[in-house]
């Protein structure tokens, strides 16, 4: 087999900057040790996130000079509009400036005291928004997903079975819906099949609780299943999309990921009245229901990558990178989550630095010793992201996975980054040993990660 080009020429470039491990270290500690503080100025190579970074084709460029941006009726709002129903077949189409903004109204509108939201893994985005109004956030993924080694093939999936128990043992009245995140992010861009979406639906339907999905993912969720669900071997991308959306009676998305834009999202919803409600709440705290947030030539510029994202060639290259470098670190026997998912490497910190004790976070070790070595910005997805401190005791309580997550941008850096990105990765391996764990010197009660401070803990 021939090797898996970008499929794209470069059009625009935009300079990245070399400092020095003495210069990082100096950044670093000004930023309390938070990847997130850094100026990307001093980032050579931003892994931080797969969300708002992709390079917009020349297409949606286009899109931006000739997006309508009247108050009401916009054009590029039909065209965004026409272009989800026809990938998700949804009735009401609710544009929002990203996906927390189309969760926000969801659960807004459906999540209180006393409620219990099922997903096979919640985003911590989706899980606040959930806690915010007071409602329970609830994971129950597959046993497989919380071993880094096990090769299934759809780690992403719901657990059925204790999906149909936990409904059983709180009662359908108290769950207003259940979710699949497809892929399943916190759990390592593993995908969800096409089977299970099927036999989620089924559970579902029988207890009258309808089904979303939380999709900024989905069209690498779609390859996986033509990938590996031999049902599907033959057929495209657009189909696949359709028949995993077909099970849903609704979805949120950021169109940040998988729409290949830097800034949008929207809430799509079957339901009459429930939409009518959400409209509502759009008008009131997003935008007119025809722009709800977003400008007419971010409409457009979505429309366009919503089309361009299924391009197969485009999913092969996607999905081969992040495999391309798993296959290599794997030589050097980095541990990392097997199989390698969708949009992003997520190094086992757990085994990778398994000297240092969870409630000092090897993930963040990790992650600020990638910075240090080769001005890599990563994500820690572990005890920081998802840990919490238990209110009585005042123990830390760790989440199922202790990962370090290095997301790739959508068609941004080449297959010579990624050499460079593997490199940077064995060495801190081989000098594992030195690492050090980090205490908080700051902390809130909401998605701490985003503006927590560290220090190393002194040996
Ligand atoms: C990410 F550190 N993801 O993966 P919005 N659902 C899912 C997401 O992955 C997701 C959203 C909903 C981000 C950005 C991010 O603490 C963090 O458009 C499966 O970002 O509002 C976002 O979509 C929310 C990174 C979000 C974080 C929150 O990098």
């Amino acid at each position: 087999m021939k090797t898996i080009i970008e499929p794209f020429r470069i059009k625009v470039v935009e300079p990245i900057r070399m400092t020095t491990r003495e210069q990082r270290e100096k950044i670093l500690k000004n930023a309390g040790y938070n990847l997130f503080k850094i100026s990307s100025d001093d980032v050579l190579i931003d892994l931080l996130t797969d969300s708002g970074t992709a390079a917009m084709s020349d297409a949606q460029w286009a899109g931006i000079m000739s997006g309508d941006e009247s108050y009401a009726g916009a054009r590029s709002f039909y065209r965004f509009r026409d272009k989800v129903q026809e990938i998700t077949g949804f009735k009401h189409i609710i544009p929002t400036h990203q996906g927390r903004a189309a969760e926000r109204i969801l659960f807004g509108l459906l999540s209180r005291p006393g409620t219990y939201i099922p997903s096979n893994t919640h985003f911590d985005t989706t899980r606040a928004n959930i806690e915010f109004q007071g409602g329970s956030a609830v994971d129950l993924v597959i046993p497989e997903a919380k071993d880094t080694q096990s090769l299934h093939p759809f780690k992403g999936n719901m657990d059925i079975v204790r999906l149909e128990n936990f409904i059983q043992g709180v009662g359908a009245d108290h769950i207003p819906l259940c979710m699949l995140t497809i892929t399943n992010n916190s759990g390592g861009g593993q995908p969800v099949s096409m089977e299970n979406i099927r036999q989620t639906k089924n559970v579902c339907q029988k207890y009258g609780i309808p089904l979303f999905l939380d999709a900024c993912r989905f069209a690498e969720n779609a390859w996986f299943i033509k990938l590996r669900e031999p049902e599907f071997e033959h057929s495209d991308c657009k189909t696949i999309s359709r028949e995993m959306f077909s099970y849903a009676d609704g979805c949120t998305m950021s169109a940040k990921k998988d729409a290949l834009v830097n800034i949008g999202g929207f809430l799509a919803i079957n339901d009459d009245e429930l939409a009518m409600q959400a409209r509502n709440v759009l008008i009131v705290t997003e935008g007119f229901p025809t722009y709800g947030g977003l400008a007419g030539r971010d409409l457009e510029a979505i429309a366009q990558g919503l089309e361009e994202v299924l391009h197969e060639d485009y999913l092969a290259y996607r999905i081969r990178t992040v495999e391309y470098i798993g296959e290599k670190i794997d030589r050097d026997g980095v541990p990392f989550l097997k199989p390698t998912g969708g949009h992003a490497l997520y190094l086992d910190a757990a085994r990778f630095a398994p000297h240092i004790p969870l409630p000092q976070f090897p993930g963040q070790a990790i992650a600020c010793e990638l910075y240090l070595e080769g001005g890599i910005r990563s994500c820690e997805i572990g005890s920081i992201m998802f840990g919490k401190t238990d209110a009585k005791t005042g123990k830390h309580i760790a989440p199922p996975l202790e990962l370090v997550r290095l997301a790739f941008p959508r068609r941004v850096y080449t297959q010579s980054h990624f050499d460079y990105v593997a490199e940077v990765i064995t060495e801190v391996y081989r000098n594992r040993e030195n690492l050090k764990g980090y205490r908080f010197t700051y902390e809130t009660p909401y998605l701490r990660h985003f503006t927590a401070e560290f220090e190393p803990v002194p040996s």
